[in-house]
């Protein structure tokens, strides 16, 4: 067993859960106009505020409902005799759908869109069309017309793979933000981005099948050698670009470790994620002991239990690949004015004020043939876009960072493309690896001295996927980076007890899809 504890009680709910004053409209909009001119000159777009709005309220896209579910996934025996089926992705999406509606105090008969990514084990053509017709949300709207005319309901699936749901959220936003009296503009008021997977259920085998294929099928298209795109095809694409960043930067090993100690603490706080569930299983299969002490109370994987971790790739273990899972998640996004309509507005809900998506390649090529620090920039890209969308924000503006993180060099390089690694006048003061490194210092520091509860109050400690992400929490394929905005939307609306970002305001969220191919970052603020 992995965790240096298998007590999985957070003792600290109170200290980062501390309440703190929301972010009201007015201080979003000193927020882009308090540096004056200079700040509004570098807006890219349309992020921006409608005044005209009858409402009162300037025009804005809120996320109302955020709902997630993970599961390790049914295991099968050694015939891979099927114990039990796994859940369909339908049914999944059902229950996140649900409940999103619910939290937002919504219907399925107020949605008017619907915006999915595709699935892996699920596979279905036109993923958005399937579900909403599995769902019956096109027959009930039939049955409640009286006659007439039923009200549309428009779908669009989404393939930006891990992107995938950062780029139907921004979707989503032009959806509703976008004027109907414009060419595209569509004018809607309720949306829903939804997701789901039950990859964590597939033999290693055949998740390995379907996930190589894909890129063993792009090497043959481009007549490459078979030892160019080797099994498996994914984890061998990221230690490219890891071997790439160890070999030309001070990056070190025990840094890409270090990442999952830090990120197995967060998740340790987390009820919902699996390494939580796990530890929780175990200890009830071991007679419901009841050892949980305040020392114990706490559960993280140790560096060396990442360094003895099975290698899978020479610079890649086990515990360093994102942990396949079975999971949905649903946003539900709204007009202000349609819920100002409804008396569903509220001070605090997070609105969408900034995006951007940029891409590469989708396979690296081999070492020595040509990857430099330029084949993957579209995480810069999309970073440094979605700063300026937002009303030229920095990462000082940010309190919360959900960024990808489905091998740690996917993490370490966010954290430098998204300026946690800069000073206030954007310097770089040092690189992603050194960053890790000094947080996890004070986290080994904080367990060994006592002084935990003094680390979780300071929101200055690992502000990033406080659910543990992908390596984590858990990562149902193209879910997960939908997995990072229900976080992001629990810190900001103060639901994350136990590991309370103090006073988030703002938050950033970032999908990478194949090996670093797709880069979608959104920025939400309290409204
Ligand atoms: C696996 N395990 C973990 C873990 N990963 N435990 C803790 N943390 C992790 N991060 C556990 C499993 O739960 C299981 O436990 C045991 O280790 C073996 O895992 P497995 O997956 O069943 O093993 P195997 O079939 O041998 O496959 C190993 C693997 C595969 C590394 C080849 O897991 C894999 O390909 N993982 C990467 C998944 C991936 O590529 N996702 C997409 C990322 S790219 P137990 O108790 O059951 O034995 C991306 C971008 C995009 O996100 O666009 O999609």
């Amino acid at each position: 067993m992995i965790f240096a504890s298998k007590c999985i009680q957070p003792i600290f709910a109170s200290t980062r859960g501390r309440t703190c004053g929301v972010a009201t409209v007015s201080s979003i909009t000193c927020m882009t106009t308090k540096k004056g001119n200079r700040r509004k000159r570098g807006c890219l777009r349309s992020f921006s505020y409608d005044y005209n709005s009858h409402s009162g309220l300037p025009r804005q896209v809120a996320v109302v409902g955020a709902k997630s579910l993970v599961r390790e996934g049914i295991k099968q025996d050694q015939q891979q005799t099927k114990i039990k089926s796994p859940p369909s992705t339908t049914s999944m999406i059902r229950e996140v759908l649900e409940s999103a509606l619910d939290q937002a105090r919504l219907t399925t008969l107020d949605l008017d869109g619907i915006v999915a990514v595709p699935s892996l084990h699920g596979n279905h053509f036109m993923e958005a069309h399937y579900q909403a017709t599995a769902l019956g949300l096109f027959a009930e709207r039939e049955t409640s017309s009286n006659g007439e005319s039923p009200r549309p309901l428009r779908c669009r699936t989404l393939d930006t793979g891990g992107a995938g749901p950062i780029s139907a959220l921004l979707e989503a936003e032009r959806m509703i933000s976008s004027s109907s009296s414009s060419s595209s503009g569509e004018g809607m008021e309720v949306v829903a981005v939804i997701a789901a997977d039950t990859v964590g259920s597939m033999t290693g085998e055949k998740f390995l099948d379907r996930a190589d294929a894909i890129f063993f099928k792009l090497r043959d298209e481009l007549g490459l050698p078979k030892e160019s795109v080797t099994s498996p095809a994914i984890p061998h694409g990221y230690d490219r670009i890891t071997e790439h960043q160890l070999s030309t930067s001070s990056l070190t090993r025990d840094q890409l470790r270090m990442v999952v100690s830090l990120e197995s603490f967060h998740a340790g706080l987390h009820p919902e994620s699996l390494q939580s569930q796990k530890a929780r299983a175990e200890l009830y299969d071991e007679s419901n002991s009841d050892t949980c002490n305040e020392q114990g109370a706490y559960s993280f994987t140790t560096l060396e239990q990442v360094q003895s971790s099975p290698s899978v790739t020479p610079n890649i273990s086990l515990l360093e690949c994102a942990r396949r899972a079975d999971g949905a998640a649903c946003l539900i996004l709204a007009s202000n004015r349609f819920l100002k309509r409804r008396n569903l507005w509220e001070t605090g809900i997070p609105a969408v004020i900034g995006g951007g998506q940029f891409s590469g390649p989708l396979y690296p090529p081999t070492m020595g043939a040509g990857i430099t620090d330029h084949t993957y920039v579209s995480c810069q890209q999309a970073m440094n876009h979605a700063y300026a969308s937002a009303g030229n924000l920095t990462a000082s503006d940010i309190q919360y960072f959900g960024l990808y993180d489905c091998f740690p060099i996917c993490l370490i390089r966010a954290i430098e493309a998204c300026g946690l690694t800069a000073d206030g006048r954007g310097r770089i003061r040092m690189t992603g690896g050194d960053y890790v490194q000094q947080q996890y210092d004070r986290m080994i520091t904080a367990i060994e001295g006592g002084t935990v509860k003094e680390l979780l109050a300071d929101p200055s400690f690992f502000p990033i996927n406080t659910h543990g992400g992908l390596l984590c929490f858990g990562a149902p394929w193209e879910v997960p980076a939908m997995f990072g905005v229900v976080e992001a939307v629990d810190q900001i609306t103060q639901r994350s007890r136990g590991r309370s970002i103090g006073d988030c305001r703002r938050a950033l969220v970032y999908g990478n899809g194949g090996i670093l191919s797709a880069s979608a970052v959104a920025i939400l603020a309290a409204s």
